[in-house]
């Protein structure tokens, strides 16, 4: 059985994004953790040096919670385009570059899979949540859809602009918060860890 978090638990969220920082707080709120973010704690970024998204996610949970004495939770996440073989994937947040411009991350997309003819999309998220003495719990969730050019809607982060869910109208750039918490990467890996490790 997975290790439970204690309902009223301070529980740090180990992410530098503001963006994945106010998606997790959101999906959070209703479940009587109180969450202080990493930035808030000062707490440095570690390096990225896994290949994979649960790696990454653990490597940030541990440091985070090593750093702080309390449980941590990260989130590693990202866009992958069949046509690019998976990229951006681990990538993603490098490919925008120091200055985090994710117009031209997009651009970059677009440039390389147009000629394709195969618009098959993902988003991906590793959860880990780990306490200080090491123990780690890990989700993960994926959503699969297309990406679109060019990029709609002024919500969200990040890619979300480009992604249209299969079977959907709205990119992630015009989707209601909302109605992304419910169906989103995260939101299917939050929905498992919720079930694992909150009494
Ligand atoms: P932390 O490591 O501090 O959490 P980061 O932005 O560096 O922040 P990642 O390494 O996990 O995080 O990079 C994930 C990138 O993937 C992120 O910067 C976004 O560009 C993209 N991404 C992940 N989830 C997304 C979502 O729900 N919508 C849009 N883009 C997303």
């Amino acid at each position: 059985m997975a290790r439970q978090l204690a309902r009223g638990s301070r529980l740090v969220i180990a992410t530098h994004n503001p963006g994945k920082l106010a998606e997790i707080a959101d999906l959070l709120a209703p479940h009587g953790v109180s969450a202080i973010s990493a930035g808030e704690l000062g707490l440095p970024e570690p390096e990225e040096t896994a290949p994979d998204f649960t790696g990454n996610a653990r490597l940030k949970a541990l440091a985070a919670a090593a750093a702080s004495g309390l449980p941590a939770l990260a989130d590693d996440s990202g866009f992958c385009v069949a046509a690019l073989g998976g990229a951006p994937g681990v990538f993603s947040a490098r490919w925008a570059g120091p200055t985090k411009d994710f117009a031209e991350a997009m651009r970059r997309v677009h440039h390389d899979a147009a000629e394709a003819g195969d618009a098959r999309a993902w988003f991906a998220c590793a959860l880990c949540l780990a306490w200080p003495d090491a123990h780690t719990e890990t989700f993960f969730g994926r959503v699969d859809g297309t990406w679109v050019w060019p990029p709609r809607g002024e919500r969200g982060f990040g890619y979300d602009p480009m992604f249209l869910p299969a079977g959907g109208a709205l990119t992630y750039g015009e989707t209601a918060p909302d109605e992304k918490h419910a169906t989103s990467h995260r939101a299917r890996a939050f929905k498992q860890l919720l079930a694992s490790c909150f009494a």
